[in-house]
């Protein structure tokens, strides 16, 4: 399976605004199968423990509120190449930067509320989809 998953979530911002729907048909027409999704409401824990890697930024507290502020669905997602080619299906980290066509350039509002998560390689793909979900949650 390494190589070939990756792990979005679908940020509170883009489920309050209600475009989850139309960036689940987006990630599947670019060719990802679904793996195993949920919605939860995380806590500052769960979104901490999440994030753990910027806990030293500036943004870290805000990210965590960010991210507790409401639902969010995070997904496993498998296709060839997946953590690169999402990387570029979702766009920059700052939507102003995001280039045309990509979920956060459809999607999001600012550098924090920026619709989407997506992994930044294969050994956090794999941390980030255990973190999540259990064997028997992934198909
Ligand atoms: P990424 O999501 O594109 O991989 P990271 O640098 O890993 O970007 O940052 C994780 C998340 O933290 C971003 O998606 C965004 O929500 C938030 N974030 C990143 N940089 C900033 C910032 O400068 N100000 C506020 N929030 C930020
Ligand atoms: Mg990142």
């Amino acid at each position: 399976m390494s190589g070939n998953i990756t792990l979005t979530i679908i940020k509170p911002d883009a489920v309050a605004n209600g475009h989850t729907g139309k960036i689940i048909d987006h990630i599947i027409s670019a060719g990802y199968k679904v793996k195993a999704m949920k919605m939860i409401h995380m806590n500052d824990r769960e979104a901490g423990g999440f994030y753990e890697v910027h806990k030293e930024r500036p943004f870290f507290n805000d990210l965590v509120s960010f991210m507790t502020s409401g639902p969010c669905v995070p997904m496993v997602l498998e296709k060839d190449n997946a953590v690169a080619d999402f990387r570029t299906l979702i766009g920059a980290t700052n939507p102003a930067d995001a280039a045309e066509g990509t979920i956060r350039n459809l999607y999001a509002k600012s550098i924090e509320a920026n619709a989407i998560h997506g992994s930044d390689s294969d050994e956090n793909a794999l941390r980030e989809a255990g973190y999540f979900f259990s064997e028997l949650e992934m198909f």
